[in-house]
């Protein structure tokens, strides 16, 4: 699968894509990921990217030129049709479904917006816009890291052992059981005895039960704010 990311920061993205699962799987031609700096379809000798908002207010806007330019570049190199999603606190927000929806596309490309916004004109190019959720960031490219991250998990060979995926979709009906790890006993704090036992059928259960009860007080949680 493919990524292109269109970014006034590519510094943010680059980082923090070559380590980790993403990073092997770039290495290993897996993913192919490429990180576009706006700048570089701009015209201007000051290489400008954004503008004053045409009726007033506070901020800039990402004009509408250099956007059009990059699509274009990336469309010729990648050929059509190509899905360009628009990260924005508008958009429809981030699921697991979404996700598993765009693992399907061969060739995704990640506009990263501003805080302040992006020129209208731009979502004529755009095939989705996704929030990863209600809060105020000062831009696209963290949500653009979060969405690579789970979509890319899902194309088969990104994730090294398959009984993990097979696990997390697993989740979204059984989510999270408490884990622990060695040593048995911590700073007097002892692993449940279940999990020594060696009994898969009673830590099977275990695990349902209490990822139920974790269910149950997150619920109680949030209704109490
Ligand atoms: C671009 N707040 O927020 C939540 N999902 C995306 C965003 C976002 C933001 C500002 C700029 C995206």
């Amino acid at each position: 699968m493919t990524f292109d990311i269109v970014t006034i920061f590519p510094a943010m993205i680059e980082q923090p894509l070559a380590a980790g699962i993403i990073g092997r799987a770039i290495d290993r031609g897996t993913l192919d990921v490429k990180v576009r700096d706006l700048r570089d379809f701009t015209t201007d000798r000051h290489r400008v990217v954004d503008d004053v908002p045409y009726g007033g207010g506070p901020g800039m806007v990402l004009k509408p030129d250099p956007i059009f330019r990059a699509l274009d570049a990336i469309e010729t190199e990648r050929g059509a049709p190509l899905t360009v999603i628009l990260t924005s606190p508008q958009g429809e927000p981030l699921t697991q479904a979404v996700a598993g929806r765009l693992s399907r596309s061969p060739h995704v490309v990640l506009l990263c917006g501003r805080y302040e916004g992006v020129d209208e004109r731009v979502r004529a190019r755009v095939t989705d816009e996704i929030s990863i959720g209600d809060y105020v960031l000062s831009g696209g490219e963290i949500p653009a890291l979060v969405i690579i991250d789970a979509v890319a998990r899902l194309v088969p060979g990104v994730v090294g052992d398959p009984g993990s995926l097979a696990q997390d979709s697993f989740s979204d009906e059984l989510t999270g059981w408490p884990q622990f790890t060695r040593p048995a006993e911590y700073r007097g704090m002892t692993v449940p005895e279940v999990l020594l036992s060696g009994d898969h059928a009673r830590i099977k259960q275990w695990r349902r039960q209490q990822a139920a009860q974790r269910r149950v007080s997150q619920t109680k949680e949030v209704k109490q704010t």
